[in-house]
């Protein structure tokens, strides 16, 4: 529903589009570059306006906010720098695909093209990493053109659009606009292709789901547990989607990532139907494009995905289907029960163990400072049941994702893009949109001073979160990666740090730091149950630092 306003202009013309179309908060950073557009957020009180202290914070909420909601985060920015400092966000939501909206004020027009103060071309700058790049030129545009940037965000593949608008017709007269994006309507697969999938699923003696993205959405997980309940057939989830299936469950099939085991990929390979279901099988899902075989699968290959120009893209699909997965999951549920035969028994049993073998906890490596394992080791017990987990980059997190076992509603909020920086806002935005919910992130000293500085929104906000930091005085990831490659060769590693505590605590952050495996377990349970945001600072050992996990 479009909100009337006091005034049209341009501006209210296109913050009207974006409210009818359900955006309530904005992250940005002010620049005088879009004061017209800031002046008409004052008109829009249903829209939640979240001051950042860097762009690429305000991005990373955007991107937390767009993957939780499925709407377009939207993130204001002002041109030139501003523009430059948020573009990491555009690029991890182009890899996460994520439906995102980066306003940028741009030069007033009759300066554009003239190398003006801060002047970008931002269809050169983000024409890569954007899905669409457009820049208006007359006010009476700005309302189709955030429809269509909404619009476009949404679609296909969800992905950033970036909007760029001349200060000088920000708040020209305008007309009340009438842009609301309709969705489209779910599009299911033909019978004959849904025959032909139930052929292959019923001859198929190892088939395996590989779920991705796309079926994060309503719906999403119930019929994909139903799928593989009703055929039996294990769930492997793609690059850090791992809250897509329950993780105990007996058909999981574990995740594809960056250090899946021989032995795990060997049984992967031997399936003899791969059915991908809303993944865009990308680099690390396929493990560098190695599974399946490169150009045609050794095995039967369905590929399901929304986007036609994702469909078979890099490996030759049997059988493409351009559809949403949940319904072909739903289309797909036998209507009686079936006997399993004992080949698809043992073969679900196979891919499980390999699972559990991976995801078995290693045993304790006791030492003088705290291995970070230890301290995921002490939390995934007592994680609560819809618990929201936000992880930077680095190694600190490899334990999460090898050993934390997801059940939903417990979410993993984490880049695809890997880029560090991303926890601390993913947390803070994450916590405003599911105020009940515990968010709970973890980062590395490298991670947190990229954008730890967002934390003070926890404080501002009164957000509940708990930020645990390890601290192993290093670039951890990077410095192992120098000691598998360049042994003992170590060159712009080693970090000198803050006092971490001490900053927490300057921010008006409740902290305490650990340094022994002793004090791990009474932190979290006074971090865990703190009604207010809490930051526990460990000091963690390098040599715990296994070899992948950025
Ligand atoms: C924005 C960005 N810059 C650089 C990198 C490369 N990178 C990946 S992990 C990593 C080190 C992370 O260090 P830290 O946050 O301290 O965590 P640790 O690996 O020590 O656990 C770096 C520099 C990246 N992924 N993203």
């Amino acid at each position: 529903m479009i909100t009337s306003t006091p005034k049209t202009t341009s501006a209210h013309a296109l913050l009207s589009v974006l409210a009818g179309n359900g955006i309530d908060r904005v992250f940005l950073v002010p620049g005088e570059s879009y004061l017209g557009l800031l002046d008409a957020l004052n008109d829009f009180p249903q829209i939640d306006v979240v001051a950042c202290r860097h762009e690429a914070g305000a991005g990373f909420m955007a991107c937390a906010e767009g993957r939780l909601t499925r709407r377009p985060g939207v993130f204001m920015v002002s041109r030139g720098p501003g523009a430059t400092n948020g573009s990491i966000a555009v690029h991890t939501a182009q890899q996460d695909a994520i439906p995102l909206i980066l306003l940028v004020g741009q030069v007033p027009k009759s300066d554009l093209r003239r190398q003006a103060f801060q002047e970008i071309d931002y269809q050169k700058m983000f024409g890569s990493i954007a899905k669409w790049v457009a820049e208006a030129t007359e006010a009476a545009q700005l309302a189709e053109l955030a429809f269509k940037a909404t619009r476009v965000a949404m679609s296909g593949t969800p992905g950033p659009v970036v909007l760029a608008v001349p200060e000088d017709i920000q708040q020209q007269a305008a007309a009340e606009p009438h842009w609301i994006v309709q969705p489209n309507a779910l599009t299911t697969a033909a019978p004959d292709a849904l025959r032909t999938v139930r052929d292959l699923l019923e001859k198929a003696q190892r088939p395996l789901i590989v779920a991705g993205g796309a079926l994060d959405v309503p719906q999403g997980r119930e019929s994909l547990l139903s799928l593989a309940q009703s055929w039996h057939i294990p769930v492997a989830v793609s690059f850090r989607r791992h809250d897509l299936f329950p993780n105990s469950h007996p058909l999981y099939a574990g995740d594809l990532g960056l250090s899946n085991p021989a032995q795990q990929m060997a049984a992967f390979h031997s399936s003899d139907l791969l059915l991908a279901l809303g993944t865009r099988f990308g680099d690390i899902t396929s493990q560098g494009y190695t599974f399946p075989r490169l150009p045609r699968p050794a095995q039967s290959f369905i590929h399901c995905y929304p986007d036609a120009a994702v469909v078979g893209q890099h490996f030759a699909a049997d059988l493409g289907l351009v559809c949403d997965p949940v319904a072909l999951a739903r289309d797909l549920l036998r209507t009686e029960a079936t006997p399993i035969g004992a080949p698809r028994r043992d073969w679900a049993a196979r891919v499980h163990a390999c699972y559990e073998d991976v995801a078995a906890w290693p045993a304790p490596r006791p030492g003088e400072q705290v291995d970070f394992t230890d301290v995921v080791r002490a939390l995934v017990p007592r994680l609560p049941h819809d618990a929201i987990v936000c992880l930077d980059a680095g190694s600190f997190a490899a334990p999460v994702y090898r050993h934390c076992a997801f059940q939903y509603p417990q979410r993993l909020m984490a880049p695809l893009s890997g880029a560090m920086g991303y926890g601390t806002p993913a947390a803070i935005a994450c916590s405003m949109r599911e105020p009940g919910r515990k968010v709970i992130c973890m980062v590395g000293d490298g991670g947190f001073m990229m954008t730890g500085n967002e934390m003070i929104a926890a404080v501002a906000r009164k957000l509940p979160i708990l930020f645990i930091l390890s601290n192993n005085g290093s670039y951890g990831s990077i410095r192992a990666h120098q000691d598998r490659d360049y042994p003992g060769r170590h060159v712009g590693t080693d970090l000198f740090n803050p006092d971490f505590t001490r900053v927490a605590q300057a921010f008006g952050i409740a902290a305490e730091r650990v340094t022994h495996a002793g004090e791990i377990d009474a932190a979290l349970n006074r971090g865990l149950t703190a009604n207010a945001p809490y930051f526990i600072e460990v000091s963690t050992r390098l040599s715990a630092v296994p070899p992948r996990g950025d």
